[in-house]
This record gives C-alpha cells, sequence and structure tokens, in this order.
C-alpha cells in the first residue's frame, strides 16, 4: 500500500474528474483507476481518445512503418504521402543498427513519394511507381515496403496492387501496407498490420542451415539506444544462435529464415505477440515472454531460456554469465540505491515499458505511484490469465496458403511435444502479468493520459521524475520535475541488460539527486497572460 504520507488518490482522481463536462467525465473514469492487485481491477483500454483531449497517442503509421519496420535497415521503407509524415519519423525513434562492411543500411535516408495537391485531385499511383523505380535503381535494395498514409487512403490510391506490379517488374520483394493514420485508435493497430505483413511476406522466404545447437529469435526489441548490441552480447557468450531480433538491428534475410528458431522471445508483447502467435500456429515455435530491462528481469529470462533448452552444459554458463554480471551490478545498485531510496516515480509510454522499468526503478528503491500505457490492451495491464490474447484477423494471416516443407513439418512436431513436457514439468510460457496486478495497492493507474491529468498529478504528487515522451519533456521540467524519456532515452542507454541497469541506475542518481529542479520557477505561474494570449489567437 502507498498512500502513506501521499495524497488519497481517489480524492486525486476526484479532482481531476471535477474539471471534464459530465459525459466526458463518465467515459473517461473508466480509464483512471486506484489499484487494488488482490482485487484484480479492471481498466478501460485502447478505445478512442474523446476529441479535443491532448493525447500523448500516435497514429497507426506511426506503429507501422517507424516502430515495426523501421528498425530493419536493409528494407527500403517507402512512405506514401506528403513529406511531413515522413519527415517527423525520420532517426527520432534512435534505433541503432550496425551494417557489416559493405552491407545495406537504408536507415539514414528518408525515402516519401511527397505527395502534392495534384497528386490528391488525380490519384498519386503513378507517382508512387516512378518512386519505386527511382529508389530500385539507385539504391538495388533486396525489398521495398510501401506505407499508406492518411490522404493516399481518402483518396484510395491502392499499394497493394502496385506493390504486386513493381514486385513482378523488378524482381525484388516489395509488399505494401495499408496503415493510413487514421486506422485505427492509436499506434497499436499499426503494429498488427505490420505484424500481418511481415508474416505474410518476408517470414520463411528462405532457409538456413542450423548455426549452433540453439537458435532463437528475439521478438519485440528494436534496439533503442544500442539495448540490442547488449543482449547479443549475452546470448553470443551463452552459445545460443539468435536468429533474428524483431526488429532491432536486423536485416530481411534473417527475418526471412527465423522460421528456422527452437524459441521465440518475447520482450515487447504488445507491438509484435501476433507474430509470435502465428509463428508457433504455422511453424510450431513457442513463444516465451521475458523483460531484459531490469537486472533480476534480465537474469530470469537467460535462465528461462536455459531452462527451456535443458541442458546443464547451457545453464551452467548462463550462471556464470549471470554471477559475473550481477556482481558488476550489485556494486553500482548498492551505491546508488543509498542516495535514490523511497523517491518517487511516474510514468507514462507506449504499451510495454510503463510496466517494464518499474522494474529498474524497484532495483535502485524508487516506487511507481502512478503510471499508465499510451496504447496499450487490457490484457498488458491485468494480465493474460485475466484477459484473453487477442485473436488474429484470419484473411490476413494466410495460413493456409502456405505449405510447411516435410522438414519442418517434422521438426515442429519435435517443438510440439518439447512443449507439452516442459508445460507438465510447470514451465510457464505465457508467463506474462500485466502491469496492475505488479504495481502496489492504491498507485494510480491510467491509460492514455493527458495534459490535464499530468498537470494534476504532478501538482498533488509532486513526484521525484516523471517518465514519458518528448510531447511531456519540457512542459514536466518547467513544473521543477526532471522528465526521463523512455522512448529515446535521451541521448543515453543502452537500458537493457546487466549493462543497461548499470547505465540506468547511473542515469537515475544522477537526475535525481540534483537539487537543479527545484529551483525552477514555472514560467505560468508569474506569467500567467501566456497562457490567456495563446488562447485568445
Ligand atoms: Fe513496444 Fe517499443 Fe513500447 Fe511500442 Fe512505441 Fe518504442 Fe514505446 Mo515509443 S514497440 S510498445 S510503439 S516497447 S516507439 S520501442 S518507446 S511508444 S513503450
Ligand atoms: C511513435 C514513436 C515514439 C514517440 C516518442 C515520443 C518513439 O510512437 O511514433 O513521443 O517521444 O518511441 O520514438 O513512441
Amino acid at each position: 500500500d502507498i498512500t502513506q504520507g501521499l495524497p488519497d488518490p481517489s480524492k486525486v482522481m476526484d479532482e481531476i474528474m471535477a474539471k471534464y463536462p459530465t459525459k466526458i467525465a463518465k467515459k473517461r473514469q473508466k480509464s483512471l483507476v486506484v489499484n487494488d492487485p488482490a482485487e484484480g481491477k479492471e481498466i478501460q483500454a485502447n478505445v478512442r481518445t474523446i476529441p479535443g483531449i491532448i493525447t500523448q497517442r500516435g497514429c497507426t503509421y506511426a506503429g507501422c512503418k517507424g516502430v515495426v519496420l523501421g528498425p530493419t535497415r536493409d528494407i527500403i521503407n517507402l512512405v506514401h504521402g506528403p513529406i511531413g509524415c515522413s519527415f517527423y519519423a525520420w532517426l527520432t525513434r534512435r534505433n541503432q543498427t550496425r551494417p557489416a562492411e559493405g552491407e545495406d543500411n537504408f536507415i539514414t535516408y528518408s525515402f516519401s513519394t511527397d505527395i502534392q495537391d495534384s497528386n490528391i485531385v488525380f490519384g498519386g499511383e503513378a507517382k508512387l511507381k516512378d518512386a519505386v523505380r527511382e529508389a530500385f535503381e539507385i539504391f538495388k535494395p533486396k525489398a521495398i515496403g510501401i506505407f499508406s498514409t492518411c490522404p493516399v487512403g481518402l483518396i484510395g490510391d491502392d499499394v497493394h496492387s502496385v506493390s504486386r506490379e513493381m514486385k513482378e517488374e523488378l524482381g525484388i520483394n516489395i509488399f505494401g501496407f495499408s496503415c493510413e493514420g487514421y486506422r485505427g485508435v492509436s499506434q497499436s493497430a499499426g503494429h498488427h498490420i505490420a505484424n500481418n505483413g511481415v508474416f505474410k511476406n518476408v517470414i520463411g522466404n528462405n532457409n538456413r542451415e542450423r548455426i549452433g545447437k540453439y537458435q532463437i529469435n528475439l521478438l519485440g526489441e528494436y534496439n533503442i539506444g544500442g539495448d540490442a548490441f547488449e543482449l547479443e552480447r549475452l546470448f553470443d557468450e551463452a552459445g545460443i544462435t539468435l536468429l533474428s531480433t524483431f526488429s532491432g538491428n536486423s536485416t530481411i534475410e534473417s527475418m526471412e529464415y527465423s522460421h528456422m528458431a527452437d524459441l521465440n522471445l518475447i520482450m515487447c508483447h504488445r507491438s509484435i505477440n501476433y507474430i509470435a502467435e502465428m509463428m508457433e500456429e504455422k511453424y510450431g515455435i513457442p513463444w516465451v515472454k521475458v523483460s531484459f530491462i531490469g537486472a533480476e528481469g534480465s537474469a530470469k529470462a537467460l535462465r528461462k531460456v536455459a531452462e527451456y533448452f535443458d541442458d546443464a552444459e547451457l545453464s551452467a554458463k548462463v550462471e556464470e554469465i549471470i554471477e559475473r554480471e550481477m556482481k558488476k551490478v550489485e556494486t553500482v545498485r548498492e551505491a546508488v540505491k543509498a542516495k535514490t531510496e523511497g523517491k518517487l516515480a511516474m510514468m507514462f509510454v507506449g504499451g510495454s515499458r510503463a510496466h517494464h522499468y518499474q522494474d529498474l526503478f524497484t532495483e535502485i528503491g524508487v516506487t511507481t505511484v502512478s503510471a499508465g500505457y499510451e496504447f496499450a490492451h487490457r490484457d498488458d495491464y491485468e494480465g493474460r490469465d485475466v484477459i484473453p490474447s487477442i485473436k488474429i484477423d484470419a484473411d490476413t494471416r494466410n495460413i493456409e496458403d502456405l505449405t510447411v516443407e516435410k522438414d519442418l513439418e517434422l521438426y515442429r512436431e519435435d517443438l510440439a511435444v518439447k512443449k507439452e513436457k516442459l508445460l507438465k514439468n510447470g514451465y510457464e510460457f505465457s508467463n506474462y502479468d500485466g502491469m496492475m496486478p505488479e504495481m502496489k495497492k492504491n498507485s494510480l493507474v491510467i491509460d492514455d493520459i493527458n495534459h490535464w491529468e499530468t498537470e494534476k498529478l504532478i501538482e498533488y504528487y509532486k513526484p521525484d521524475i516523471f517518465c514519458a515522451g518528448i510531447k511531456e519533456k519540457y512542459v514536466v521540467q518547467k513544473s521543477g520535475v526532471p522528465l526521463k524519456q523512455l522512448h529515446s532515452y535521451d541521448y543515453g542507454g543502452p537500458y537493457a541488460g546487466f549493462e543497461g541497469a548499470i547505465n540506468f541506475y547511473l542515469e537515475m542518481e544522477r537526475m535525481l539527486c540534483t537539487r537543479i529542479w527545484k529551483m525552477v520557477t514555472t514560467p505560468w505561474k508569474t506569467d500567467p497572460e501566456i497562457v490567456g494570449s495563446f488562447a485568445i489567437n
């Protein structure tokens, strides 16, 4: 219970609601919950943001192009739309990549058809075809992905037929995504569209000879600030072959043979659970939910993999790594915890980090008093056992159309037998508890938080740190509270794995133990007419 010495969360909620018109308050209050892990409360999530409210959310195009496909370095991601959609997604996510000498890397480029008014009136398909030909001519890529933006959907350009035609003409893999920004209520719909497209057009296109005894994929790790590099280091040392990461530091080729894996690990369940489910259904590959955010979680995740493969040598190696890494972690952790213990944090991000990062804070004695996602679904909040996982649309997955090769079929049977045996021994595959069961009683859980609610939380709780994104950063800091970006990590990272935990502890020591933020005078306290003049103009 975290009410001691803190404001009554129901009072905070009441004050927030008091400002809304009755109809809005009625809708909105279902998205704010005073947590009680024993009772297992329900929360409203994945619903449309009320018009007029300033949300943190992004769009379907952002979830598809930016999030899922963006980090793969050798697919040309061509945006069919006005230049702004490309420009605002150009390298801002800090997904890193390490091409080998001479390998393609298109991440630094921004590809767009730059549609104009005349294309809106007369159609943009001809321009799109020219752009595909031009990109092919200049870069000779292995694959091109085409992404629809809002205006393209409104005028009815068909990116799928253009893709088919261009694939035929140029002889490379070309596929389209109907990921118009308005298609869903948030980025989440974009993840789903991207998952379906990658599964249908990429996964299974190539085979590769087995390398090493154990082959895995890492799903939902996008190499923000170099996170995936840190995890690659650990798998490498343990002797586990990482076939593909979806999609941090990845290539299209690695995704094509990813169906040869023995196991899928899922980091961000929200953005990639569809691929995991489809790979299990078609190729029989089981998946396990893990989190490499936090040193404890990292150790647990490594043990989980070793346990799955049931090999004493692998387990011994994993234990050796954990012991060595934990020694380094503990020294820094204890020094930092002595200074950070008892501080309060809040975090409002995406669809998985608002949960995962609480572990890192707990490790240094910082309590999360309020947290929420931008676009998660109820299972991310309440746990998979409470809410069944989302159903995959049968029309887009095309499982029946794809013939599984004979040897792979045998291989799949093996995995099914293995899974059954492990289940009998109590191995947890979908050990996904959700955020709320793991948060303290009386913490405030808020879905799709908005600006007004953010201001009120800061006023009441006076947190020592607020974690969110670039749109929130400066207004929160002007209130005298430091803001750590949990999306881009500001200029820092990696924060995953053991080295990542050390980086994060040190960053928190730096941010939590300075008195500078208490010296900030909120500009609108002394100069309220700034607010007034903008409202009038
Ligand atoms: Fe998954 Fe992500 Fe996240 Fe996400 Fe995102 Fe991101 Fe995020 Mo920004 S895939 S849900 S759509 S962990 S881009 S790397 S930081 S909101 S919490
Ligand atoms: C996105 C990407 C984003 C935005 C981050 C932010 C990211 O949703 O389009 O608002 O600071 O991580 O880059 O989530």
